[in-house]
């Protein structure tokens, strides 16, 4: 209840912030984009992890508003970042969305109209959803995620293999990739790579790009990559970056 308090104070005044983690090729190892995931930087707790924060925004309905912030704010960064840098125009930004966003009427009305208002290259911009908003209502969630790609958005299943995906619908959704979650990528050497290698099979089958989240180990890039997925992220290659780190990323590949 505490927390919930400090956060409807936060929301009002603005103490969140985004960051930016890389996702590579990992054949060569070069930045692709970037996945934006908020922090929390509280005035006296310090950086509060969106782990925590999140699910008590989602119980309270804190989490429209901070999604709302959330998504002007990766927009607004991404036009600057296509504004100054034309190679940015080959990236792509991965934003998160909750399942409780997805469930308001308005949300793709609202965001098409900021992509216009800030006259946005849409082409590298997706958005990532759980597993579980897919299952719990089938039929809307293939209507919701047709809006997003009828105003030009790509889509990527977040955590996968860690809900209850149901496979037969998952080749009915207008889905573009599919992030592979890191707790398979830190079984992999260990245990037998079964699953990943039958996730990556999958995608490929459907049309998906694949995205290993969570990667630590060199063994593990090598592995995934001789598994043939295409792009990873993970602390071997950068942690979640600030703006200005981000920037000069960026800023690297001119
Ligand atoms: O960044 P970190 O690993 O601490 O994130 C923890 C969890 O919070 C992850 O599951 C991540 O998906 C989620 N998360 C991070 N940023 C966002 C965001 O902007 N929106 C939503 N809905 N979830 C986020
Ligand atoms: O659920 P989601 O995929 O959005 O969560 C992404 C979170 O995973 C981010 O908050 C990020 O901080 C965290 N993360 C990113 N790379 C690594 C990694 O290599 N290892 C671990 N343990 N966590 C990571
Ligand atoms: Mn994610
Ligand atoms: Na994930």
């Amino acid at each position: 209840l505490e927390l919930e308090q400090e956060l409807r104070k936060a929301i009002k005044n603005k103490e969140f912030c985004l960051y930016y983690q890389p996702i590579v090729s990992l054949t060569t190892g070069e930045l692709v984009g970037f996945e934006a995931l908020v922090r929390w930087q509280h005035p006296i707790r310090g950086v509060v992890s969106p782990g925590l924060f999140i699910p008590i925004a989602e119980e309270t309905g804190l989490i429209y508003e901070l999604g709302d912030w959330i998504l002007h704010s990766a927009i607004n960064q991404w036009r600057d970042w296509q504004e100054q840098f034309p190679s940015c125009l080959n990236l792509v930004l991965h934003i998160n969305l909750s399942p409780l966003q997805l469930s308001q009427d308005n949300l793709f009305v609202k965001l098409e109209q900021l992509l216009i208002e800030k006259h946005l290259d849409r082409t590298g911009l997706k958005l990532e959803i759980t597993e579980s908003c897919l299952i719990s209502n089938q039929v809307k969630a293939s209507r919701v995620l047709d809006q997003a790609k009828k105003i030009g958005l790509q889509l990527c299943i977040d955590d996968f293999g860690t809900g209850y995906s149901c496979l037969s619908h998952l080749q009915e959704l207008p889905l573009d990739s599919l992030k592979i979650d890191r707790t398979f990528v830190q079984h992999l050497g260990q245990k037998d790579d079964a699953i990943v290698r039958a996730i990556i099979a999958l995608a490929d089958n459907l049309g998906m790009e694949v995205v290993a989240e969570g990667i630590e180990t060199f063994e593990q890039w090598q592995q995934l990559r001789a598994l043939g997925c295409e792009f990873g992220q993970g602390y071997l290659f950068a942690k979640p970056m600030d703006i200005h780190q981000a920037t000069y990323a960026i800023a690297a590949l001119q």
